[in-house]
């Protein structure tokens, strides 16, 4: 009898989750912000947080066990005096990117701004004492970058998270007790703060709900107020499965949309939603010390392009130290990714996924006048056979010089014939006219 309460319950709980915000209906604002987030296609992901101080990624509370109480000691350490939004903002934009998503609160529950409905935040607890998220988005009001709010639901620090989920359970200290009802409460009043004292923001990016797959989250009542407050505020959530309604986008970690090379995706669906990928720089996403196995600018210009050929943004991370400075390596990264951009952004921004799904060789991004554009990524000789597309080609050229491209189109599809000294660095672009 009990187990068939507990099933009920549990039922209960997964469809009132899997039933969001059931008759959503995204506003004229929020259609046209989603369009505006498939035009822009590459954006900054900021994981910082007190976490910084230590070095060792944004997980490493839970990673070394480390007890709310002692945690508690690491905001008096920031300090964060060296850090400048005006540069953060004109970097992001020289890099070519279009918004920043930044950690409003990360799993550790301490939130980067000025929060009434708790202390435990940088304007209370740190020397520094300033609301940097404000700074950021008055800077990015100025310079024209759109702001993102990462919001971990997930809270290592909250009594009343509480029963616990699948991490931040036992080393914590917090009372075996709490009530879950009055988290979700605080968790919407931060939100509420966070959509109505910065001005208009992109959207929220939330995570953690995978930490507790079957809990009552009460999605509709949070969709519904982001969704009330700000009509224009896109809803994404980074629970590895299918969206649910109400989210305005879906993403993938790490991952190619529809691939699971890394254990997060746990979905082959591949939504009509605008989609975005995110991607971390070495091997952790708050700043690691030690981790300097940094991708190669070729690898990351290449999986943005390869995301594009899906329709997906880019979302690239960086993890800033705790002196409010962004690595310099990452910086160098972002800059070489921006030249590259300047060249050939237009063969990305404002296009959306080609004819031909991404490949081994490479992706075709479609501009909005109807323009293919072919990249080829990896040529392991002069010829490639790729398919054909949609209707016969009336012009091939380089996009780079714009020469005629030596192809033949055959019933097995399009031969190219890509001389060696045509071929570029990360990637060969044609420019197809039908
Ligand atoms: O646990 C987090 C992690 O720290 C980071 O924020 C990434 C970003 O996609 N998401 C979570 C893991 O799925």
């Amino acid at each position: 009898m009990k187990r068939v309460i507990l099933l009920a319950i549990s039922l209960f709980a997964v469809s009132s989750l899997i039933f969001a915000q059931e008759n959503y209906q995204p506003s004229k604002e929020n259609l046209e912000s989603r369009e505006w987030f498939q035009d822009a296609k590459y954006g900054l992901f900021i994981h910082w947080g007190v976490y910084s101080i230590l070095g060792d990624g944004e997980w490493v509370m839970n990673n070394q066990k480390i007890p709310v109480k002692q945690y508690e000691r690491l905001p008096s350490f920031f300090n964060p005096i060296d850090f400048d939004a005006a540069e953060w903002v004109s970097m992001v934009k020289k890099a070519g990117m279009k918004y920043i998503t930044i950690t409003s609160k990360h799993h550790d529950g301490f939130a980067m701004f000025d929060s009434d409905v708790s202390e435990y935040d940088i304007v209370d607890k740190t020397p520094y004492g300033k609301d940097v998220i404000k700074m950021l988005k008055d800077e990015c009001d100025k310079q024209g970058i759109k702001l993102f709010f990462y919001h971990s639901q997930l809270d290592w620090h909250h009594p009343d998270y509480f029963p616990r989920g699948g991490t931040g359970s036992g080393f914590t200290g917090r009372p075996q007790n709490g009530n879950w009802d009055n988290y979700i409460d605080y968790m919407n009043a931060q939100l509420t703060e966070l959509l109505t004292n910065y001005g208009e923001i992109g959207g929220i990016w939330f995570d953690g709900m995978w930490d507790k797959k079957n809990a009552d989250w009460r999605l509709a009542e949070t969709y519904s107020l982001i969704h009330e407050l700000q009509p224009g505020a896109m809803i994404g959530s980074n629970h590895h499965v299918k969206p649910y309604p109400g989210e305005d986008f879906q993403m993938f970690e790490r991952d190619l949309p529809g691939e699971n090379t890394m254990g997060f995706n746990q979905t082959n669906t591949i939504s009509a939603l605008p989609l975005e990928m995110c991607e971390t720089m070495n091997g952790t996403w708050g700043f690691n010390l030690q981790d300097q196995n940094y991708k190669s600018v070729k690898r990351l210009i290449q999986t943005m392009v390869k995301a594009s050929g899906y329709g997906a943004n880019f979302l690239l991370n960086t993890g800033p130290m705790p002196n409010g400075e962004i690595q310099p390596e990452n910086v160098d990264t972002l800059i070489k990714m921006g030249k590259w951009l300047e060249k050939y952004g237009e063969t990305i921004y404002e296009t959306r996924k080609g004819p031909i799904a991404p490949q081994d060789w490479g992706a075709t991004t479609i501009a909005k006048d109807g323009t293919v554009y072919i990249h080829l990524l990896e040529l392991k000789d002069e010829n490639l056979l790729i398919p054909s597309l949609p209707e016969k080609i009336n012009s091939a050229t380089y996009f780079t010089g714009g020469e005629k491209v030596n192809y033949s189109e055959t019933d097995y599809g399009i031969l190219l014939n890509i001389p060696k000294e045509k071929q570029e660095n990360y990637d060969t672009i044609l420019t197809i006219k039908m």
